[in-house]
Formats: structure tokens, sequence, C-alpha cells
């Protein structure tokens, strides 16, 4: 069967609606969530070609009503500040070029107090540690060329304590590799500008086979062995290879036919696999993994920050 095309005017509609369902339940239960969700509708809008399909002074004024008095950022207005939300917020601010409206120095206080001396980061002032928060942290100050706020051989180095005997990444030293942990890794360790000098051609070899094992016969890809494919990985694996430049080790095509099929062709949006309901975190990470695959008609995505390529090229300067 031939797989169906991009339903680009349906899922552009699919994200402009989702702020009018405040009648409805899930709209509530997701409150905890609402700033990265505003990043991941507007990145998949850009990558459509659709960059004005929100407000922009209303998605403005949204960001800012979540920053909290210590500088950081919460899902929702009021809500306690966390890295994952401050990194939405800088980089919704960023895609939106409405950085100045951001008070950087307070916000880079917020990020940098999260540094452990272990070298990692804490999500917020309650002390969670991850690699996710690593990648936050260097993400955040990085689109707002402050780097220099941190320890960032420090934080290369804690990076690679979480490489493990099979190729992959672990959320912590010791833990199991998981394709969204080797993501926030490989991201980190880009953004730092050590990925080469810390890993050499043979482990990136044996990582770029671990992630191409993810593929599974339905063309889809799971986040670790024997668990269910998910739309989601094709931006967390594909990615993690394109940072190493090994893309191609995954067959694009059946992806690319796994990912469409996942589309809700009337509705919009995508599900994490057929069949089942859409949410605009799947309609992100299906929209990127296929800019990663060079879909037709698609904004070029960037595999290290999860934006639009025009943007990181404008903000960073390269
Ligand atoms: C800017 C793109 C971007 C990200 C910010 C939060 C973050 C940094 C990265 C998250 C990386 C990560 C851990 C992704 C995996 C998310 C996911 C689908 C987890 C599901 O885990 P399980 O154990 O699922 O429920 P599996 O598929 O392993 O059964």
């Amino acid at each position: 069967m031939t797989p169906p095309i991009l339903q680009t005017s349906a899922h552009v509609k699919y994200i402009q609606t989702l702020d009018t369902h405040s009648d409805r339940l899930d709209y509530h239960l997701t409150t905890h969530l609402r700033l990265s969700g505003v990043y991941w509708g507007l990145t998949a809008l850009h990558l459509l070609r659709h960059p004005t399909a929100l407000p922009r002074p209303a998605t403005i004024a949204f960001v800012l009503s979540c920053q909290h008095p210590s500088g950081g950022f919460g899902a929702s207005p009021a809500h306690d500040p966390h890295l994952l939300y401050t990194l939405s917020a800088i980089q919704i601010l960023a895609t939106v070029d409405a950085l100045d409206a951001l008070d950087a120095d307070k916000t880079v206080r917020y990020i940098a107090a999260r540094q452990t001396p272990d070298g990692c980061f804490t999500g917020d002032e309650w002390g969670e540690k991850d690699t996710r928060f690593i990648y936050c942290a260097l993400n955040a100050l990085s689109l707002l060329r402050r780097l220099d706020a941190v320890d960032v051989d420090a934080a290369m180095a804690y990076v690679m304590r979480c490489r493990n005997p099979d190729g992959g990444f672990g959320m912590a030293p010791q833990a199991e590799s998981h394709a969204g942990q080797i993501f926030t890794c490989l991201g980190a360790l880009r953004i730092g500008g050590a990925l080469e000098r810390l890993m050499s051609q043979d482990q990136i070899n044996v990582l770029g086979d671990w992630l191409c094992e993810r593929q599974l016969p339905s063309g889809g890809l799971n986040g670790r062995p024997e668990k269910l494919e998910d739309v989601c990985y094709s931006w967390w694996v594909v990615s993690s290879l394109a940072m190493v430049g090994r893309v191609g080790w995954v067959d694009g095509g059946r992806l690319e036919a796994f990912i469409l099929g996942c589309q809700d062709v009337e509705g919009g949006g995508f599900a994490d696999r057929a069949g089942d309901v859409a949410d605009v975190f799947h309609t992100v990470f299906g929209v990127a993994g296929l800019s990663l695959l060079g879909y037709e008609g698609l904004e070029e995505v960037d595999p290290v920050y999860c934006m639009p390529r025009e943007v990181t090229r404008r903000v960073l300067g390269k």
C-alpha cells in the first residue's frame, strides 16, 4: 500500500486549535507541560513552513508569564521553575526572534545554579540528576551565548561517564542505554565542542550500530532493545545518527512510511503508532524526523537543538 503523503494543512490546523480546548479535561491535565507544548507546536509549525500560524505577541507574553522570580521558568504561570521549561522558554523566544525580551542574566544565574560539583545538572532545586538536564542547560546557555557561566569540561566528563560498553549512553553512570539519553549526551558533547575529541571513530561506529539496530520490521524505531516502535524515536535515534554523520545507516524509506502512517490524516497530528490518538509531542518529533530524512517541502531541522536550522544559524551565528 502507498503510504499517505504529509497532511500539512491538517497538522497546521491541529496545532493552531490546541489552545482552544479549555473545555476539555485533557487540556487541564497537561497544564504541567504547557510551555514545552508551545515549543513542540511552534517548532512543528516552523518545520511545516507555517512560521506565523501562532500569534507572536501572545506567544511571547505567555512565555514571559511563566518566569519565576528565581529566573527559571515553570510550565505554566505560577508553576515551579525547572530546567525543562526554562529551555523551552528560551527555544520559543529564539524561534520567534524575541530573546531581547528576556532578563537573560537572571535566567543564566538560575541555570548555572543547577550544576553539581561532578559536572552534572539537576532539573530543579529538589535535586533530580540526569543527563537530560546537562543537555537542557548547555542548549539554553548556548542560545543565550553564555556557556562561560558553567563548567563545560566537567559536564563533558560527566557525559562520558554515562557511556556504556554497548556504545550507548544512559541517564547516569551505569544506567541502561536509551535512545533519548543518547540524544541528550551527543547533543551536550556537540554543544560543548567535545564530541570528536572525546569519542573515537570506533566508539562512534559501535554507537551507530546500536542506534540502527533500533529499526523494527515495521520500519519504525524503538528506544532500546525489546521495546515497541514509537514515532518519537524517529527523532531521538535519527538526530543522534545525524550528529555523528550516519543518518544513512537506517532505512530511511521504510522509516518515512512508518512515520507517515502515524498521522491522523483528517484531524491532523501524529500519534506514537498508527491508529493511536495524536498529540503535539509525537507531532513535532514525527515532522522533525521527516525533516532529518529530507522529506520534500519541510524546513531543515538542526539535529542538535531540535529547532529550525535557519533559527540556530541566526542565533548562534553559524
Ligand atoms: C529540546 C528535543 C529537546 C529535548 C529536551 C527532555 C529532553 C531534552 C530530552 C528527553 C530525552 C528522552 C529521555 C527521550 C525519551 C522519551 C521517552 C519516549 C521515554 C519513554 O521511556 P519508556 O521507558 O519508553 O516509557 P520505552 O520506549 O523505552 O518503552
